[in-house]
């Protein structure tokens, strides 16, 4: 019977990691009451040991004095040993905890040098606690994500991902693939014998069940790319049609000024804000409209560049002036419809109209794109506006059960996505089973890379070197 490889996803890796002791300051650089040094690695006990002169007990707080090379005290702090493979990196690690100050800990750390450690590289406690087994990819890039979290919403969904959601979620589709591909497997060993209809529509069946649990997979992996990345949402519209106003009720405070003269926002300002969770870029920007006076063209050229890099786009218009809109979206019909789009008419307390979505408006490409009406002066309609922004982003909200992702999570999911969608097309027209079960083999690696069970070493180079040291 042709084999399954079942070697390379069953295990994270137990490939060890080099004899190398590492140390590296786990706190942030900076004064602070507590600093502490890490040890990983098989010298890391004896290095700890010369620095105390004292023997340490795993698990055991020890009080000691910290020694210089030649017996100078240093400081005075705690000693913790944490005996392979029970610590964070599987290795034999040892915690020194001394007083925070930066002096204090580079003297630590040359003592550690000296006596055979060598400098941690950035995320390599993380790297090792992988290659030993540890914790898987998406568990190792969960703790970098928690710690550089922005909003509550996003450190949720770092934690969900650190106690393994996401992983349980791939290992599921790849326990259900592996399934498949031995029912496959198991049926292409007799080649005389005809598939029985039966067969063929359990595999499809299975097939298309997977194929729905990945495609779910990803828009849940969507949100966690948003909640990690953030987005980048850019206002624009006409003069005085409520952007910079938008951009204070967003930001939840007076960070743009607000005027009724045209032209007032001149350059694009910025700000960081939290939108039910997701952290947002906003851009406020100069109203689009013909205009002679140099920095206010300069701002519109700030304007369109913007526009260009935007993930998310809110035209806003007044609402007393709709007309000005058909000539807006002719004039800018090469920048619109890019990324998703929103049109907000605003100042409904003016022009008496019903705060609410309204039929989508189509774009000079075709395109067609949400709209409602509201008003910033009243705040009827906000409440939508939000809601709107989010589908945009493409958020679809797990609750409870929302995980941080990345984007390569994403788009690995992708790729096995496509490649079912594949074998299922091939083996609809073809029949043909060796096909499909090359397509499922693409579809189980690209699921694995996520976790880590197969991977290039490139990658996991590329992923490590984004984490600060210490981690
Ligand atoms: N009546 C009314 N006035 C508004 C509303 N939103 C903004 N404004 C006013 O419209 C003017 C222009 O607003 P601003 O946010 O500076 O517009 P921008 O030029 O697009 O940035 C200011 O005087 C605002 O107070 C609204 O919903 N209703
Ligand atoms: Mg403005």
């Amino acid at each position: 019977m042709a084999s399954i490889s079942w070697v390379w996803w069953s295990n994270a890796g137990s490939k060890m990691s080099t004899l190398d002791t590492i140390v590296a300051e786990a706190t942030p650089r900076g004064r602070g009451g507590v600093a502490v040094l890490r040890l990983s690695g098989p010298k890391a006990l004896m290095i700890a040991e010369q620095m105390t002169k004292q023997s340490l007990q795993r698990r055991h707080a020890h009080y000691a004095a910290f020694l210089s090379t030649t017996g100078e005290r240093i400081d005075a702090g705690l000693a913790l040993y944490f005996e392979a493979p029970h610590s964070f990196t599987g290795e034999h690690v040892v915690e020194l905890q001394c007083h925070g100050g930066p002096v204090i800990v580079d003297l630590l750390l040359e003592t550690a040098l000296a006596y055979g450690a060598r400098l941690a590289r950035p995320g390599e406690f993380s790297e090792r606690a992988f290659l030993n087994g540890k914790m898987d990819l998406v568990q190792a890039e969960a703790v970098a994500d928690l710690i550089a979290a922005t909003t509550r919403a996003s450190a949720g969904a770092a934690m969900r991902s650190l106690q393994g959601e996401f992983s349980k979620q791939i290992h599921h589709l790849v326990k259900a693939l592996i399934e498949l591909r031995t029912f496959i497997e198991a049926t292409l060993d007799f080649p005389d014998e005809d598939i029985e209809m039966i067969e063929n529509e359990q595999i499809t069946g299975k097939l298309q069940q997977i194929m729905q649990e990945c495609v779910h997979l990803e828009a849940t992996a969507q949100s966690g790319v948003l909640l990690q990345e953030g987005a980048q949402l850019v206002l624009v519209g006409p003069p005085n049609a409520g952007k910079s106003s938008l951009m204070n009720y967003l930001a939840r405070d007076e960070v743009a000024i607000v005027s009724e003269i045209a032209g007032t926002t001149r350059d694009i300002l910025k700000e960081r804000v939290s939108l039910r969770g997701i952290p947002l870029y906003l851009l406020d920007t100069a109203g689009l409209r013909q205009s002679t006076d140099v920095i206010e063209k300069e701002g519109i050229r700030r304007t369109e560049k913007a526009m260009n890099q935007a993930e998310c786009l809110l035209l806003l218009v007044d609402d007393t002036r709709r007309e000005e809109l058909t000539h807006l979206l002719r004039e800018y019909e090469d920048l619109l419809g890019r990324c998703p789009t929103l049109i907000v008419f605003n100042k409904v307390d003016l022009s008496g109209a019903k705060a609410e979505r309204i039929d989508d408006i189509a774009l000079p490409k075709g395109i067609t794109v949400p709209a409602v009406r509201v008003s910033l002066h009243t705040g009827v309609g906000l409440d939508l506006l939000e809601h709107l922004i989010l589908d945009c982003l493409g958020w679809v909200s797990e609750g409870e059960g929302q995980f941080m992702a990345r984007r390569r999570h994403l788009d690995a999911l992708q790729r096995a996505h496509a490649a079912l969608e594949r074998g299922l097309q091939i083996y609809a027209h073809t029949h043909s089973l060796e096909l499909l079960a090359e397509e499922c083999r693409l579809a189980q690696e690209a699921l694995s890379e996520i976790t880590g069970a197969f991977r290039a070493d490139d990658l996991l180079g590329a992923i490590f070197s984004t984490f600060c040291i210490g981690k």
